[in-house]
Parts: C-alpha cells; sequence; structure tokens
C-alpha cells in the first residue's frame, strides 16, 4: 500500500517530487483498510441472499438444472468470417464483399437488442462469455453479432454491477472472426441526450479500438444534422458507418402522409451522401409490415448504392414474412436472433428464418443443428432472468397501434411498475399512442420514445387527458425530458413542432433549432481525468472517463460498489441475482486458474442494530461476514 500511496499521490503523478515527497507527506503512510477479495464477494453474497436483488421479486434461489452446452471441436481454429474481410479489405473491401452475395447476410442480436427486448437488458456478461466461443466456432458465417450499445451500456453498470468496456474487450478475445456490431444513437451516443461533439468522436474512437466494428448510427428524430458528427467519427476511425432511417408510421395508409415513400427515398439519399457504408434500417417497433418491406426496399435499392440492411421485432408476429418479402426485394442483411431469445419483442428467430427459406436461392448459410444447440444454452439460461420477463406471451398485433419500440416495451413497463403504475399498463400503452400524435407523430426511438413514455406515464400517474394538458397545462409541471425535447435539446423533428402544444410546455423558456452539440461546452479529458482520480483515489483509464462523461452518477456508483464488493462479474448469475442456499457449494473463478469454493453455512438472527452475521466456509476454512438486513 505504501507504493501505491507513492504512486497515486498528486505530486508523483505530476512529475513534481524529490525524495522528501516521503518525508514531507504524512498521508503517504494512512493504509486504506481494505478488505480482502473473498471477503468483498461474501459480503455481496450474503446480503443478496438476505435482501435479494433490486428490482427482483425476493426468493430463495431456485434450483436450476445444468445447462446444456453445445458440442464443438474445441482443438480446431475457428474459421475466419467477416472480420478477416474488413481486416484485409477496409470498409469498402467489405462493402464490395456484401454486395457480391446473392445469399441473405445475417446479423445476430442475441447478445443485445433480444435480451434488451425480452429481458430489460439485463444478461450479464458471464452469461455471454459461457456461449462466445462456441458462438465463434458455430455461427462463423454470420455477416455480424451485435453484443454492444444502445441500453446495455448504461444498464451494464447501474443494474449488473459490471463494466461494459471489460464486457466488450472480453467478447472480442473469445470471438475473433466475425464482426461486432455496435447501436449508437449518434448525438446521444449510449445516453439518453446530446452530448458534445468530442466526447461522441472520442467515444467512438474508443469503442472501435476496443472492437467495434460496424456502427449502426441513428437519429431518434431522424434528423440527418445530428448523426454527421456520428458518421465521420466511425469513418475516420477506419469502421464501418452502417448509417439507419428509423421506420415509422405505415407507408401503405394513405390517411398518414408524413411518413411516404418518397420521405424515406429522400433520407437515404441523404445518407448515403454523409458518407454511409451500408443503409440501415431500423423498424425499432416492428411496424414494417410484409408488402411494405417489399415497397420500401425495391425502392430503396433503386435510390442508393449502397447494401441495405434490416432490422426489426417480431411483436406482431409478421417478422419472418416481412423479412421474406424484404429478401425477394433483394435486401442484403437482416437481423436475426438465436430462436430461445426471439420472437414477440425481439427480433425474428434465426432458426425459424432458416426453414422458410431452406432451398431457396438466397438462404442463409448457416449449420442449423449448432443453432439449435446455441438456442438449448439460451433456453436454460433465460430462466436465470425469469424475473425480468415482460409477461408478453403471445403476439400483440395492438405493436401497429401503440408503436411502442420493442427495445422499450419491457423497461417501460417496469418503469411503471416503479411508479405503481404496474396495474394501469394498458392505460400507459393507450396513452403512449396518444402523446405521440399530440407531439405531431414524431419517430418514437430512444431517447425520442423515453420522452413520449414518460409523458404517458405522467398523463396516467396524474390522471390527465390531452384536453387537460391544452386547458390545465399553466400549471402542471412537465417532465424535464419532455421541456428539454420540446426546447430542441434532442434535436428537430421532421416538419417541427406542434406550436401551440410546444408554447404550452415551454412556459417561455427558448428553444434551439440549431444542433445541440454546436452548443455544448467541449469536455476537458485532461481535467475529467483529474477530477476522477481524485474521487476514486486510483488511476483510471480512458474508458472509466468516458463511462463517468457519459453517466457521472451511474458510473461512481458502479465504482463505489466495485469498490465496496470486488468484481461482481464473476459470479455465475443465480448467485448474483438470489445468493445462495444453505449448505450449497458453489466455485468462483476469480481469475484465471484461481477458483474459490464457497459454502453457505449458516445466517445468524438479527442483531439491535439490523445487522446479521452470515457463516461461510471459504475453501474450507470458516469465515463470517456482517450483513445489513434490510428486509
Ligand atoms: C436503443 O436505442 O437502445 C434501441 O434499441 C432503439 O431501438
Ligand atoms: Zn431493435
Amino acid at each position: 500500500p505504501f507504493l501505491e500511496n507513492v504512486i497515486k499521490h498528486e505530486k508523483f503523478m505530476n512529475g513534481n517530487y524529490d525524495t522528501s515527497l516521503i518525508d514531507t507527506s504524512p498521508e503517504l503512510f494512512v493504509f486504506p483498510k481494505r478488505l480482502d477479495r473473498g471477503t468483498k464477494m461474501l459480503s455481496y453474497i450474503g446480503s443478496t441472499t438476505i435482501n435479494g436483488f433490486p428490482g427482483l421479486e425476493k426468493k430463495k434461489k431456485p434450483a436450476f438444472p445444468e445447462r446444456r452446452m453445445p458440442k464443438y471441436k474445441k482443438t480446431e481454429n475457428v474459421q475466419d468470417g467477416t472480420k478477416q474481410i474488413l481486416e484485409k479489405g477496409g470498409p469498402e473491401g467489405l462493402v464490395e464483399w456484401v454486395k457480391a452475395q446473392n445469399k441473405i447476410l445475417l446479423t445476430d442480436t442475441t447478445f443485445r437488442d433480444a435480451h434488451q427486448s425480452l429481458l430489460a437488458t439485463r444478461v450479464r456478461s458471464y452469461d455471454l462469455l459461457e456461449i462466445a466461443e462456441p458462438t465463434a466456432h458455430l455461427l462463423p458465417n454470420l455477416f455480424s453479432i451485435e453484443m454492444w450499445g444502445g441500453a446495455t451500456f448504461d444498464v451494464a453498470m447501474r443494474f449488473l454491477n459490471e463494466d461494459p468496456w471489460e464486457r466488450l474487450i472480453a467478447l472480442r478475445e473469445k470471438i475473433p472472426n466475425v464482426l461486432f456490431q455496435m447501436l449508437l444513437r449518434a448525438s446521444n451516443a449510449v445516453g439518453y441526450k446530446n452530448y458534445p461533439d468530442n466526447l461522441i468522436r472520442e467515444f467512438v474512437k474508443q469503442s472501435a479500438d476496443a472492437g467495434i466494428d460496424v456502427f449502426r448510427i441513428f437519429d431518434s428524430l431522424n434528423w440527418i444534422e445530428g448523426m454527421k458528427p456520428a458518421i465521420d467519427s466511425v469513418r475516420e476511425s477506419g469502421k464501418i458507418a452502417e448509417a439507419s432511417i428509423c421506420y415509422t408510421g405505415d407507408i401503405l395508409d394513405s390517411t398518414r402522409k408524413k411518413y411516404d415513400l418518397a420521405y424515406y427515398k429522400k433520407m437515404a439519399k441523404e445518407l448515403e451522401s454523409a458518407g454511409a457504408h451500408i443503409l440501415g434500417i431500423k423498424d425499432m417497433a416492428g411496424l414494417l409490415k410484409p408488402q411494405a418491406a417489399f415497397e420500401l426496399i425495391s425502392a430503396l435499392k433503386e435510390t442508393v448504392d449502397l447494401p441495405i440492411h434490416l432490422h426489426t421485432h417480431d411483436t406482431s408476429g409478421n417478422g419472418i414474412f416481412t423479412y421474406a418479402k424484404a429478401i425477394e426485394a433483394g435486401v442484403d442483411i437482416v437481423d436475426v436472433a438465436v430462436s430461445a431469445m426471439a420472437g414477440l419483442t425481439s427480433q425474428p428467430s434465426a432458426n425459424t428464418l432458416y426453414y422458410a427459406l431452406n432451398g431457396l436461392e438466397r438462404a442463409p448459410e448457416l449449420d442449423i443443428r449448432a443453432l439449435e444447440e446455441l438456442s438449448h444454452y439460451w433456453e436454460d439460461t433465460r430462466k436465470y432472468y425469469e424475473g425480468f420477463e415482460s409477461g408478453m406471451n403471445a403476439p400483440h398485433s395492438e405493436i401497429y397501434e401503440h408503436e411502442m419500440p420493442g427495445g422499450q416495451y419491457s423497461n417501460l413497463q417496469q418503469q411503471a411498475k416503479a411508479v405503481g403504475l404496474g396495474d394501469k399498463w394498458e392505460k400507459v400503452k393507450k396513452m403512449y399512442r396518444r402523446v405521440n400524435d399530440m407531439f405531431g407523430d414524431v419517430v418514437k426511438v430512444t431517447p425520442s420514445s423515453k420522452v413520449v413514455g414518460d409523458m404517458a406515464l405522467f398523463m396516467v400517474q396524474n390522471d390527465l387527458n390531452e384536453d387537460d394538458i391544452y386547458e390545465k397545462g399553466e400549471t402542471l409541471d412537465f417532465p424535464d425530458s419532455v421541456i428539454e425535447f420540446f426546447q430542441g435539446y434532442l434535436g428537430q423533428p421532421y416538419q417541427g413542432f406542434p406550436k401551440e402544444l410546444q408554447k404550452i410546455i415551454l412556459k417561455g423558456r427558448e428553444a434551439i433549432t440549431t444542433r445541440p452539440g454546436e452548443l455544448l461546452e467541449p469536455i476537458n479529458f485532461h481535467e475529467l481525468r483529474e477530477t476522477l482520480q481524485g474521487k476514486l483515489n486510483r488511476q483510471v483509464t480512458m474508458h472509466d472517463i468516458i463511462s463517468y462523461a457519459l453517466y457521472p452518477k451511474v458510473f461512481m456508483d458502479y465504482a463505489n460498489l466495485a469498490e465496496q464488493f470486488g468484481d461482481l462479474s464473476v459470479l455465475d448469475t443465480p448467485t448474483f441475482f438470489y445468493g445462495m442456499r444453505l449448505g450449497e457449494e458453489i466455485k468462483v473463478e476469480i481469475e484465471r486458474g484461481k477458483t474459490l469454493i464457497v459454502k453457505l453455512v449458516s445466517v445468524g438472527q438479527p442483531q439491535l442494530d439490523g445487522t446479521r452475521v452470515v457463516y461461510f466456509e471459504l475453501n474450507g476454512q470458516p469465515r463470517e461476514v456482517v450483513v445489513k438486513d434490510l428486509n
């Protein structure tokens, strides 16, 4: 600890020291009382055993059967894939390769959107890493694996006590052959608001260096101005810019004219000019009907000279039909998930698409048996996350009414429960659509979808209808996100804001029409490093600094918890969520080749101070920890 104190000392770090530093700095001899790794981990297990996991109903840890693991030849090298094509030919080479394929290419979203959409983004790195090598061996012909971005970044820190950067780096090591794809909310990065341009640039650079190859970039209002800094940054990093159009409305409905075919064609052309390598169609709610897919893809194929990558959600149950029509129209890549993590609010099933296209000219290159084995793993793993299931267990064709993105459905439902509106969920969904119409029919995808969701919750909670907003607006305290949206801080919606409502919501506040990133003060990374090092009393990485810049409070809470409990990503998921059963023994590999054997022996009675002693054996030696009983 002494040496550590010296190295971290401000004078030492500034190079402003000589040997007198030791004599003149008594603080060097103050050693923090550090708990060892074992005790920290036992504290977490003890606490979770007694108090449960935030957001999950507390119950005794279920006895899950051992998971089925796919079989493959571990000794064989993984087959080269798209990652090697990118390395050899750069983005342009990869684009040429995609164009030359006749077979439909697939992106597997199991590691990101599938669980964001089905399990409130709660799948932990532990379970992704367990299946990473098998996936690399068994699905080498994928176009990409979407495994980062969207909500995974903040949820990892906020709810799973883990570092998203470590997830990326660890997965990259295990999957060297397939392109890694992330969802980037353009100027909102992986957050819910616009950030300064230099933060976007640094975020993209660091993500690219850590292993991301394809950046699916979208703006939550389809505002191209807001996408340009992200597109430029991706190009500068030598990676693939998949600039995307968010699909909303219904091009087949002649009564809804705002988002028609001409609108999408114009946007596609503009994205091509802005530097897209691939054109993404992001149907985040699953509103793209089969015939609309055929017409849209056919029209876009004629409009741009880019590969087209289609993303949908299967909420209505029409996903495979939509893909079949899009494939007929010449789409290049589609997004699917491994069967056990597919369907409903998630992506259509890869396994199902395989059979739908089997024997046809554009059938994907897939080993269906391998895919079924991967699906067994996910079927078993999904049980660990049962408490985060949305409860939707059949197709919802009402999606065409409320238009809520798949990735938002389970999250907004959790949010509704958290504010006591769990039993008003049906009402919230209806209100969601009404708010959309009040807002002038906006594109709804993070973060604009969150604004619509916040307003819907606000109205249901306060028992307000549309007329109340116009009549009593003066007296209402609208949610911050709604005010900021109408101020233009998320950018400009197509055809502008509804003026009357904007006036009511802003109550005299100013609205901007320029790009928010132009007005925001650039981040001073050097200063931020100093601040963070001071707060955490340790050296910090550029990854820490970016996480902090994006989410100051979430990052600090995560960092403090990591200090208190150590690295919790090493715990298996049932233990992480439920703690341990009396008498149970588990193994924890705290680092490669170093395994701890933990047995829960007994739990003491509550003390007057509200604590309990929890008795363990750690590698056969008795250990006890004192835990606060929060019940
Ligand atoms: C996200 O931004 O997280 C989304 O998945 C949007 O669909
Ligand atoms: Zn999605």
